[in-house]
């Protein structure tokens, strides 16, 4: 039988590993004519959530095509499940200063 403070040791080191292969959610911010936050690490199968904080229509669109969110009304938000590693550019449509990037470990 193991001493209980290894017992417990494994325990916590069971849960931490368990916590990093399940997948998040993440919120970005369209607020201000910006996404906030406006870089993010996340890993694959995670979801991110972009919810429209402002008082004018916005889309979070991927450069280059792939996922785009339609048009977010105010108050609007829109999930994305991330299936790829690398970096995932995205913008709005109607403004196209608002920048952002997922970075997908
Ligand atoms: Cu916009």
């Amino acid at each position: 039988m193991l001493p209980r403070a290894a017992a417990i040791g494994l325990l916590v080191a069971a849960a931490a590993s368990c916590a990093r292969l399940r997948p998040r959610s993440h919120l970005v911010r369209l607020h201000d004519f910006g996404f906030a936050p406006d870089s993010l690490v996340v890993a694959v199968g995670d979801t991110v959530v972009f919810r429209n904080d402002d008082v004018v229509p916005h889309t979070a669109t991927r450069v280059g095509g792939g996922w785009d969110s339609g048009e977010l009304g105010p108050g609007a938000s829109w999930r994305l499940v991330v299936r790829r590693p690398g970096a995932e550019h995205y913008y709005c449509r109607y403004h196209p200063g608002m920048r952002g990037v997922l970075r997908v470990r």
